[in-house]
């Protein structure tokens, strides 16, 4: 099975050499890093690291992952994962084994079952994450810990999806519409750090804060009474 690791990276340049580098190519076969317009060399450390780099003019969370999942036509699997080094690549062989087993079409990456590092993620974002996979459990009956980005899905059902989010919520659609279509999700641990250096653009601002969690519940509501 073919799998390609998704970086959706937005001024990334402190942090990205070190998780492109981290991924294991034991299991990775090819690395696409999204850059969304970035202020920094982003682009050229991703090259230099051994990535290849995607421009995304439109900007956005769901718009890079998008692009980078529409220059990965080669993969069986894709992964994604952040550009700031706060996850393990070093577990992307974990998140994979469900489906290359065939007990899973998405495998999301737990960082309440991993573990998270004390100043890894503010209060606020913690409680969003755990408000919405009870919704999810509620409204869906879909047994998760947590809604985060770094997870693995087979690609032609990310294709299947016609998945329309162009920012924040990109990462609910896909769960929801895979509820959906009640193909079986897995939860593996993963473990979380604080970014490695570089800028926050989602929790550890209020603009990302907000948007994010006024997504998230959107789409967990309007798939829900579709
Ligand atoms: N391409 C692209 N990537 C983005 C955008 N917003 C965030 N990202 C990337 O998405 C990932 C997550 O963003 P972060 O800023 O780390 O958000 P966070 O994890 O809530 O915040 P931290 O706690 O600071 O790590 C990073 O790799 C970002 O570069 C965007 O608009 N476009
Ligand atoms: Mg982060």
């Amino acid at each position: 099975m073919k799998v390609v690791a998704i970086i959706p990276a937005l001024n990334e340049a402190a942090t990205i050499a070190n998780v492109v580098q981290a991924i294991p190519r034991s299991v990775v076969h090819r690395i696409v890093v999204v850059d969304n317009g970035s202020a920094d060399d982003t682009a050229g450390i991703a090259r230099n690291a051994g990535a290849d780099v995607v421009l995304e003019p439109r900007r956005g969370y769901g718009n890079a992952c998008r692009a980078g999942t529409e220059a990965a036509l080669d993969a069986d699997i894709v992964v994604f994962l952040d550009g700031d080094g706060s996850f393990d690549p070093a577990q992307i062989g974990a998140l994979v084994e469900p489906i290359i087993a065939d007990r899973a079409e998405l495998v999301l990456g737990s960082r309440e079952l991993g573990g998270m590092a004390r100043n890894a993620m503010p209060p606020h974002q913690r409680f969003g994450n755990r408000l919405v996979a009870l919704l999810l459990r509620l409204l869906y009956g879909i047994h998760v810990t947590d809604v985060g980005p770094f997870r693995a899905i087979r690609r032609a059902t990310l294709q299947a999806l016609d998945m329309r989010e162009p920012t924040y919520g990109w990462p609910t659609e896909m769960i929801v519409k895979v509820a959906r279509r009640k193909l079986p999700i897995v939860e593996v641990p993963t473990s979380y750090g604080a970014r490695l250096g570089g800028e926050s653009k989602v929790g550890g601002t209020i603009r990302g804060s907000v948007l994010a969690g006024y997504h998230m519940l959107v789409l967990t509501l309007k798939h829900a009474w579709r």
